[in-house]
């Protein structure tokens, strides 16, 4: 990997804060728990962690709405214990990367605390304000119909200062006007500057396409039948200027000299792989991204609650996947990351295979060998690692602590939803709501899985903690977290192969096999033609056995070659090399 920038190989590893670890028994994960856990991930082949934000914060949105951007949040630690951390992670051979959160603020932030006051404050053009506009029954209307991501108008009015503010997440969440140059430096200084300072060795940026507003703040269409509030993504999402205030962005970064920085962004969800490029490719301003097509498999046009019959299918998330691996082909000139979980959608395992006592530890596997044969730089997201699961369907709405899934809940209640009912809303709720990502990790079988020492844990414990757990996990070969450790080592071992290698996906057309089965070639991209070095990935997607007669049939047409003829790298049913593949069993050869 001589060659290769330490963020392409590096196998990340997402925490986020308030689940992972306590370590003063209030219930909720801290800074310190952290630093405790620093020799289990660097047991586990982790090079990289991403922070969730830990900054100050009213946590309306679990701290993606920050009120200082130079201080932490009070039961996470202090600033010298972040300092810690790095220095900690440093030296456990680990780099670290934190959430930048800069496409808005919290409410609360001096900054929005001013601007609001009134028409006339030297920050009231920090934030996007305008007036209202006034119905045929001389009611006050929102400036424009643009929909919050968390529902309802993207704008609120404020009494004080007789104007509307935009917030494309919750209302506690302003906005912030990046086409300002003061407000663009306060935030290099504050939010950006203040940490590279103290050693860390970039970001996650979160929404990172949105920052550009089209000013003329125009109507969306209408997508949405029957719906007051439209999808206006189209006037705030990759907008060219964007990409300006990300060139200016990259610049700080670049000041650093000899550091070698990584901007990872977060896409929006309608950032195709052709934008990607220009935010990623070689002359792009960011390093590579996170894209959203994985996480709203499940979702229709309507809302992320209303979801598609069935909810899953094979094909779709193969095809997905295979569009963003080709960013990882050489001509492109771009890279992607490889993740299949974080702290906003519900568990791979409950999402895409079966979630049972059976059979969850095969699955959890075998979605491990998707992910460690796939191209980009790889996040597992805590807990992946053991097999965690979403929330158990018997769990009521009161385990429920998001406020997107709450705000959502109360909407359909209420009558204000897109037409559901009461029952379907908490079925939705149940399959894909943030909260299933982010109930506590599981370290041992103690009382609520070790993960902290208070009788009452923030959000409730998942009673299968007593088998999916890090300490019962820990050296027993056929567990998911010893099967992680091998498969990372594999990933690594050929990365001309896994990690920057060529994936192409094989169509096994629709019908028995197709429909369960994924199969693709990863192949390396040297130079010289006779030097490439290639695999082949079988995984069963079903409970069901497969002939893997049948599945070399479609791989090699007439060509007549077996498994006799291939070589064994990894099986996912420790040494199984038959002619039948288990269920959920997945092979590499
Ligand atoms: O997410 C951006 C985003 O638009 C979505 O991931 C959205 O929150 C999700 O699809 C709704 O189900 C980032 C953070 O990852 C998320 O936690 C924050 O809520 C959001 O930004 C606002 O800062
Ligand atoms: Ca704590």
């Amino acid at each position: 990997t001589a060659n290769l920038p330490w963020w392409k190989t590096a196998v990340g590893y997402h925490i986020y804060i308030p689940s992972f670890s306590d370590s003063n028994g209030d219930g909720i994960g801290d800074i310190p728990g952290i630093i405790s856990r620093l020799p289990y991930l660097q047991s586990l082949g982790v090079d990289l962690i991403w922070l969730s934000p830990f900054y100050s914060s009213p946590q309306y949105d679990m701290g993606y709405d920050i009120s200082d951007y130079k201080s932490v949040h009070p039961p996470y630690g202090t600033v010298s214990d972040i300092q810690r951390l790095i220095d900690a992670a440093h030296q456990h051979g680990l780099k670290i990367i934190f959430d930048l959160v800069v496409n808005h603020t919290s409410h609360l932030h001096e900054w929005f605390q001013a601007s609001r006051s009134s028409k006339s404050s030297p920050k009231r053009g920090w934030y996007h304000w305008r007036p209202a506009k006034v119905d045929e029954y001389g009611n006050r209307k929102p400036p424009n119909n643009w929909m919050s991501v968390f529902g309802g108008s993207a704008w609120e009015w404020d009494d004080e200062s007789e104007e509307y503010y935009l917030h494309i997440y919750l209302k506690e969440q302003p906005d912030l006007n990046w086409e300002n140059g003061e407000l663009r430096k306060a935030v290099f200084e504050d939010a950006v500057r203040f940490w590279l300072d103290r050693g860390v060795d970039g970001f996650r940026i979160d929404t990172v396409c949105i920052y550009a507003k089209d000013a003329g703040f125009p109507d969306a269409e209408v997508s949405i039948p029957n719906s007051e509030f439209q999808l206006g993504r189209k006037y705030y999402a990759d907008l060219e200027r964007n990409f300006e205030y990300l060139e200016e962005m990259r610049g700080v970064f670049e000041s650093y000299e000899g550091r070698e920085l990584v901007m990872i962004g977060e896409y929006s969800g309608s950032t195709t792989p052709e934008v990607a490029r220009r935010y990623c490719g070689d002359q792009g301003p960011l390093d590579c991204g996170f894209h959203k097509q994985l996480l709203d498999l499940e979702r229709t046009e309507v809302s992320k609650w209303v979801l598609r019959e069935p909810s899953f299918e094979l094909n779709r998330l193969l095809g997905v996947h295979s569009e963003w691996q080709k960013m990882a082909d050489r001509e492109e000139k771009a890279w992607t990351t490889v993740y299949l979980e974080n702290h906003d959608v519900a568990r791979s395992i409950s999402r895409f295979t079966d979630d049972s006592a059976e059979m969850r530890g095969a699955s959890a596997k075998l979605l491990a060998v998707l992910m460690a044969t796939s191209s980009g730089t790889l996040f597992i997201y805590q807990g992946q690692e053991i097999g965690m699961t979403s929330m158990p369907k018997e769990w009521g709405i009161e385990e429920y602590k998001d406020n997107e899934t709450l705000k959502y809940y109360e909407a359909v209640k209420e009558g204000k939803a897109s037409g559901e009912s009461l029952e379907y809303a908490l079925s939705s709720i149940k399959k894909v709501a943030r909260d299933h990502g982010r109930t506590p990790m599981q370290w041992d079988t103690s009382v609520n899985a070790g993960f902290t020492t208070a009788v009452k844990s923030w959000m409730r414990v998942n009673e299968n903690y007593g088998e999916v757990n890090v300490e019962v996990q820990n050296g027993d070969g056929d567990s998911v977290l010893e099967f992680w450790k091998d498969v990372l080592k594999v990933r690594k071992r050929y990365w001309e192969v896994f990690i920057t290698g060529r994936f192409e996906l094989v169509d096994l057309g629709v019908g028995k096999v197709g429909d369960r089965v994924g199969v693709y070639w990863k192949c390396a991209q040297e130079e010289n033609e006779s030097e490439k070095k290639k695999a082949l990935v079988v995984l069963n997607f079903s409970k069901e056995k497969v002939v893997m007669e049948e599945v070399l049939e479609k791989v090699f047409g007439d060509e007549e070659r077996g498994i006799d003829d291939l070589e064994l790298l990894v099986s996912t049913y420790p040494g199984n090399d038959s002619g039948t593949l288990e269920a959920y069993e997945a092979r590499v050869y």
